[in-house]
């Protein structure tokens, strides 16, 4: 709806009935406002800065003044986590924050936040957004301010580790593996989400960026693990350019996932819970 007939559909309903239509359709607007006027370049700011403690949307500005809306996690581990998610390389944005969990979402806090740690959430596809929190299968986060080491997020790590074909071997060139505290599960559930063979050839309790396979194919992020081995395209997400192996078959977010058939937890296939959910992933 364009700021034109927003003004136009208040005046209609104002000369019929005073108040209560005129806060109803103000209040998007003015709440709008409310939240931009916090000028906070992240969740951790709307909460130490404005007192703000409620999950939910909220509104923040760039350096540069961009104004988006995103999802703060205040509850996790102190809160103050900001939702991201990623597409690795770049500075495109793309989708709303509502529709996280059934399409792509990536705001601009991507690139502009400086920030020491992550969260991640994987959140069964279509959940509202009062909902993902409860409708969570995995909840974890780092606490050791790893991010300093890599740029403060994850555009500048992935600038200093590509996710691109050929970049290097199987675990010699892998990007960091953090160590991670687990808010829902634990490395015994992380075993469960991905396929028996995965669970043989890494080790739960971590977050891992850049993990390289057998055929010199990268991913962008082994949510909950750590790789010990070279098939990494089963247990960990991003990963797309080339991939040598059954090509055009490993190609996508969830790579090979679905080995060895859809959903199925067995041999390769994570489960069908995993293979259903949406990876978000918060700042702080
Ligand atoms: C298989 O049977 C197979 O899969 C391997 C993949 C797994 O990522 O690399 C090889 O292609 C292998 O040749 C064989 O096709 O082995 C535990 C063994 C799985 O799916
Ligand atoms: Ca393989």
């Amino acid at each position: 709806m364009s700021y034109r007939s927003v003004i136009r559909i208040e005046s209609k309903y104002k000369k019929r009935r005073s108040v209560l239509c005129v806060v109803f359709i103000f209040f998007p607007i003015l709440n709008f406002r409310f939240w931009a006027q916090f000028n906070a370049r992240n969740c951790k700011e709307v909460k130490d800065k404005y007192g703000q403690t409620e999950n939910g949307l909220y509104y923040l500005t760039t350096a540069t003044g961009v104004v988006y809306q995103t999802f703060c996690d205040m509850t996790t581990a102190g809160g103050g986590w900001t939702l991201e998610v990623g597409n690795w390389a770049n500075r495109k944005t793309f989708g709303t924050v509502e529709a996280a969990t059934d399409d792509d979402f990536k705001n601009p806090g991507y690139y502009d936040i400086e920030a020491e740690d992550m969260s991640v959430w994987h959140v069964p596809n279509n959940t509202p957004v009062n909902h993902w929190n409860l409708a969570a299968i995995m909840r974890y986060h780092t606490d050791r301010h790893f991010l300093h080491l890599y740029g403060g997020n994850l555009y500048q790590l992935f600038h200093s580790y590509p996710v691109e074909y050929n970049v290097g071997a199987h675990l010699s060139d892998n990007g960091p593996s953090i160590p991670i505290v687990y808010d829902l599960g634990d490395k015994e559930s992380t075993k469960n989400v991905y396929g028996p063979y995965s669970g043989g050839e890494n080790e739960g309790g971590f977050i891992s960026f850049r993990a390289i396979n057998h055929e010199r194919a990268a991913t962008a992020i082994c949510s909950g693990v750590k790789p010990k081995g070279g098939n990494v395209e089963h247990y960990c997400i991003g990963g797309c350019g080339f991939f040598p192996e059954a090509n055009p078959l490993q190609c996508g977010d969830f790579t090979g996932f679905a080995w060895n058939g859809y959903g199925t937890h067995v041999g390769f296939s994570a489960s069908k819970q995993m293979l259903e959910s949406a990876v978000l992933l918060f700042y702080c």
